[in-house]
């Protein structure tokens, strides 16, 4: 159980609804009602997250990309030439090509459990990188994962940027990078985002554009659990909520139900007083001593840490 109280259930291959299903009903059975962040990426979520990306407020992406363009020589001084640079999910088609041009690996490997996904985003990058060699591997990377024959014998990089290790409590977070830290051996190195700790109004604001974009974004997982395990929640009773917690150094959305409501979802019924929110996500933000001892309490020793012009968002290296 995470410390939100929910026990995750393991996506194997044929078993997302199940566990789509199990999640939901465990967690609409909480006292603080709360659904894993995992399930906002649908179809229609990752294209809503693309759009994100692209709203004004929500600097992470731009800052993020800002450091990994104008940082490139530095990078390649501190990790040298030939390593297998190992992509913890399928690889942004804008960041991915601004480590691999600034570098000079020796392969490319992407992980995802998504098959799909990480096949188109692996022939992208081939073509984009003709000289390249590119093993992608369909694995889930919370879990030590077996690398290809073919890297054995290179020094590895791993890369993990947006922040998405925000997204994780940090219990998990610290098992996310113990199993990176399996998965890449001896020798290995690790290239990691985070997201900075800042004034409240321009984090809420991040997680709450003006366009309503992040509150479609979040609203359509109670979309999902309509069209996909046959519920009835009232979708136009609910608003979009960011909350920044002091005390856990996140943002949380929510999902605020406007009046008391009834619903069903999988034949099990529920009710909400009005007031009362469902949990949909966590974006935990650090600083230089806060993302220090995550990775230090994840087995990796930082060596170095860069941060965009406005001091927003934080690129660091670490080694085995
Ligand atoms: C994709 C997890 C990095 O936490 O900033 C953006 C997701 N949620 N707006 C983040 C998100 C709402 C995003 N990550």
């Amino acid at each position: 159980a995470n410390s939100e109280g929910i026990q995750l259930v393991d996506l194997d291959e044929d078993g997302v609804d199940r566990a789509f299903r199990a999640d939901v009903l465990a967690g609409l059975g909480q006292p603080q009602k709360a659904i894993p962040a995992r399930w906002l990426y649908d179809d229609a979520g990752s294209q809503l997250f693309e759009d994100i990306t692209q709203v004004p407020e929500y600097y992470p992406t731009r800052s993020e990309k800002e450091i990994l363009e104008n940082r490139g020589q530095e990078f390649a001084d501190a990790v040298g030439s030939g390593r297998a640079v190992v992509e913890f999910g399928s690889g942004s088609s804008v960041k991915t090509p601004l480590l691999l041009e600034a570098i000079d690996p020796g392969a490319y490997v992407p992980l995802d459990i998504a098959g799909d996904f990480l096949r188109a985003a692996a022939a992208d990058l081939s073509a984009k990188f003709p000289g390249l060699p590119v093993y992608p591997v369909e694995a889930d990377f919370t879990k030590k994962v077996q690398l290809p024959a073919e890297v054995a014998d290179m020094p590895k990089l791993g890369f993990f940027p947006g922040s998405t290790i925000g997204n994780m409590v940090p219990r998990s977070a610290v098992d996310l990078l113990r199993s990176m830290r399996e998965t890449l051996g001896t020798d290995a190195m690790l290239l990691i985002g985070m997201d900075l700790i800042k004034d409240k109004d321009v984090l809420e604001a991040a997680y709450d554009d003006a366009r309503g974009v992040t509150a479609e974004f979040n609203l359509n997982l109670l979309r999902r659990i309509n069209r996909e395990l046959d519920g009835t929640i009232p979708v136009q009773k609910f608003h979009h909520e960011a909350r920044w917690n002091d005390t856990f150094a996140r943002i949380e959305m929510h999902a605020v139900a406007e009046e008391d409501v009834t619903f069903s979802v999988a034949d099990r019924s529920f009710s909400m007083r009005a007031g009362e929110t469902i949990h949909t996500e966590n974006s935990h933000k650090f600083d230089a001593r806060s993302s220090n001892t995550l990775l230090l309490a994840g087995h990796w020793t930082p060596i170095a840490r860069w941060t965009d012009a406005q001091g927003r968002f934080s690129v660091i290296l670490a080694e085995a």
